[in-house]
């Protein structure tokens, strides 16, 4: 009987522990201590930085709003905009990094060339340039990003 509900328990673990693909751990490393109960947290393991819930995110600063504003999502890799025509003057270059890699935003063009800092995965950076009117290369300054496909245009009439 005691076999039997041991074999339970474990058949518990392992069916509890399945979800998280580590063949690597012994089915059989209850056996030294048979109280203990499915702990499915007990696992060393890294979490993947971008769970949500996960409490951070401190550093994450909302959009800025206004017609002179052009905000850039960061991707492995690519960029995504929330428009790609801007008027002259003063423009405020936002970066939301969407990761998983480190990311920055360059605009150069027409004697311009400024950069955000390079920001991790769920920071974000802003900076304001002043854009004669022209067409602008928007790009990740990493090294390889663009090469990589982070590179989009930004029209400034
Ligand atoms: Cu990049």
């Amino acid at each position: 009987m005691t076999l039997v509900a041991l074999a339970a328990t474990v058949f518990a673990l392992v069916a509890c522990g399945a979800g998280d693909n580590r063949p690597d751990v012994p089915p059989t490393e209850s056996f030294g201590n048979p109280t203990a109960t499915a702990r499915p947290t007990n696992t060393p393991r890294p979490v993947p930085t971008a769970r949500p819930g996960s409490g951070g995110g401190a550093t994450a600063a909302p959009e800025p709003m206004g017609d002179n504003v052009v905000a850039y999502v960061g991707k492995d890799f690519a960029f995504e905009s929330n428009k790609t025509t801007v008027a002259s003057g003063m423009v405020v270059i936002y970066l939301r990094n969407a990761g998983p890699s480190p990311h920055n935003v360059q605009v150069r063009g027409n004697g311009v060339m400024q950069v955000s800092k390079t920001i991790n995965a769920n920071q974000t950076d802003q900076f304001t340039v002043n854009l004669p009117p022209g067409m602008y290369d928007v790009v990740c300054n990493i090294a390889g990003h663009e090469q990589l496909g982070m590179k989009v245009q930004l029209m400034v009439t």
